[in-house]
């Protein structure tokens, strides 16, 4: 069961608190670009959150090329942002630093 919608100030505030997260046009979804120093970083970080994602049955929309990793999250059950996807970005965030 999904949780519901975040509002827009709940959204807001999430994206203040989350490192370099934006809103996708156009949809309820927020993105990232991640940049590693190499492949082998990049491809790092996509182990560590993939099993992160699978342990939370909450998955990402993502594309990888070379050292960058594009990332959006939306929860489609709810087809819109909320708090699992501000979880799951957080979880990026931490994996991504380090
Ligand atoms: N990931 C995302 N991003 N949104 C979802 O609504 C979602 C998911 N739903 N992963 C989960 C899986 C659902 O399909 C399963 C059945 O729990």
């Amino acid at each position: 069961m999904a949780s519901a919608r975040l509002d827009d100030a709940a959204v807001a505030q999430a994206l203040d608190e989350l490192d370099g997260w934006s809103l996708v046009d156009g949809r309820s979804a927020i993105t990232r670009t991640f940049t590693f120093r190499n492949f082998n970083e990049a491809f790092g970080f996509m182990s560590r959150v993939a099993l992160a994602a699978e342990k939370m049955d909450h998955h990402p929309e993502w594309s990888n090329v070379y050292k960058t990793v594009q990332v959006t999250l939306s929860t489609h059950d709810a087809d819109g942002i909320t708090e699992l996807d501000v979880k799951l970005a957080r979880k990026m965030d931490g994996f991504a630093r380090g």
